[in-house]
């Protein structure tokens, strides 16, 4: 939604152009409303549903022109993000799977997560990793928040869990981790 305002003969075309400026929609042939006064202010706005944006930022921009030809515009960028983040897992937790945690070992877990890539083309803009969250048999045991502000950016993480969580000394029993990412706009990716 984009509101204008001219002060002197008032807006007579508003349009939502694309990065090629070709025009995408928009409302025209607005006249003043009271009619033979020559100095008068009209404001038009507009609303408009773009379908089929491709993901990554996308330039639109919005134009106004008043009856004698005068335009204006301001850049609009609509970044568009409709897919869930990367993960990668690495480490000796994520390795060991089948085989045996001792005793008294201690495993880290690498969480790689990216959700765009930033400073890179507008195609690869995306909101950004906004969470990393672990998971032991289905307990809530770490959060690892963004703490670097922009989009596109991803987050990792080595987590080292505090052997208390694996209770069973003998080593015999088996643990679920799961990591969820979660982007900023509430994309999630699981892994266990
Ligand atoms: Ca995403």
């Amino acid at each position: 939604m984009t509101n204008v305002h001219d002060g002197g003969l008032g807006v007579q075309k508003l349009e939502v152009l694309n990065a090629a400026n070709q025009v995408q929609g928009g409302v025209h042939n607005n006249s003043c409303p009271a009619v033979g006064v020559k100095v008068c202010e009209y404001r038009a706005s507009i609303s408009r549903t773009i379908a089929n944006i491709p993901e990554g930022l996308n330039q639109y921009k919005i134009r106004a022109t008043d009856p004698g030809g005068k335009v204006s515009e301001q850049a609009r960028p609509i970044r568009i993000d409709t897919s869930e983040p990367d993960l990668t897992l690495q480490g000796t937790m994520f390795d060991l799977r089948e085989t045996e945690l001792g005793p008294t070992e201690t495993r880290t877990l690498t969480v790689l997560s990216a959700d765009g890539v930033p400073g890179g083309t507008p195609a690869q803009q995306r909101s950004g990793v906004e969470k990393i969250e672990i998971y032991v048999d289905g307990v809530l045991e770490h959060t690892e928040n963004q703490a670097v502000p922009g989009d596109s950016r991803g987050l990792n993480l080595n987590w080292t869990p505090p052997r208390s969580l694996f209770t069973d000394t003998e080593g015999g029993s088996q643990y679920v981790v799961e990591v969820v990412v979660t982007d900023k706009v509430g994309h999630e990716k699981g892994r266990s």
